[in-house]
């Protein structure tokens, strides 16, 4: 999790001075960006309402598995930031990794505990993308076609990842594999598996499950199921 200096708290922490990763967060201190109010849960509150755990993991998509060979790869971030930036496997991979152990919740009501995952922290991305001050949202687009969408703080939250690795070994297609996306204080819709595309956004769109009467933001612990909206 964060092992960084956090600039919100103030000024007791020495700084790396001038780099663009400080000058950046800085800025969004002053912003109050992604100040979601989530605090760590204690144990008694890690199962969310109506979920139940299950020790294996189970696969869920729409059907078709896209194989994406490494070579051919690409992950795409677009619209409105200042860097787009289009990456291929080696400097995905060269980027800084980060090591994190998380919880999933499926809003079929399963969730499966301290799943180990390796990638690079969509803060570290959003240090490299920078994006512009009236983004607001962003869109998920993967290689089957699948979307889904995420409010701008939510896709910033501290533990979110693109995920290449599970508990050590590189992600299986099944499950989302090259990269994938985990969010792990959503219902895991909302971390789409074959990631290729970020689309930063100036205005919210809903993405597949979201048109399809699930819920716009979808947190396990107000069971943020189904739309209220027809
Ligand atoms: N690209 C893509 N991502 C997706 C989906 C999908 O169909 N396509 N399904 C979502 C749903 S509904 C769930 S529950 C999780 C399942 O991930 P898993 O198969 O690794 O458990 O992936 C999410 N991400
Ligand atoms: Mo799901």
């Amino acid at each position: 999790m964060a092992e960084e200096n956090d600039t919100a708290g103030g000024e007791a922490t020495p700084l790396p001075a001038n780099s663009k990763l400080t000058t950046t967060k800085q800025r969004w201190a002053r912003e109050g960006k992604f100040l979601t109010g989530r605090v760590t849960r204690e144990e008694g509150e890690r199962l969310p309402p109506g979920q139940h755990l299950v020790r294996d993991w189970p696969v869920l998509d729409l059907g078709p598995q896209p194989r994406v060979p490494l070579e051919t790869w690409r992950l795409d971030v677009t619209g409105a930031v200042e860097n787009p930036v289009s990456w291929d496997w080696a400097v995905f991979s060269a980027q800084k990794q980060t090591h994190e152990v998380t919880d999933i919740h499926c809003v079929t009501t399963w969730s499966r505990y301290d799943n180990g995952w390796d990638g690079v922290t969509t803060r570290d991305l959003l240090d490299i993308v920078m994006p512009r001050p009236e983004a607001s949202h962003v869109m998920l687009h993967s290689y089957d076609g699948y979307t889904t969408n995420l409010a701008l703080e939510d896709f910033a939250a501290e533990d979110a990842l693109l995920v290449h690795s599970w508990e050590g070994r590189p992600l299986t297609v099944e499950h989302g594999g090259p990269v994938r996306l985990v969010v792990p204080h959503l219902y895991f819709w909302k971390s789409a598996k074959w990631l290729k595309q970020i689309e930063f956004r100036t205005s919210d769109r809903r993405g597949f499950w979201e048109e399809r009467g699930y819920h716009n933001h979808a947190d396990p612990w107000k069971e943020q199921r189904y739309s209220d909206e027809e």
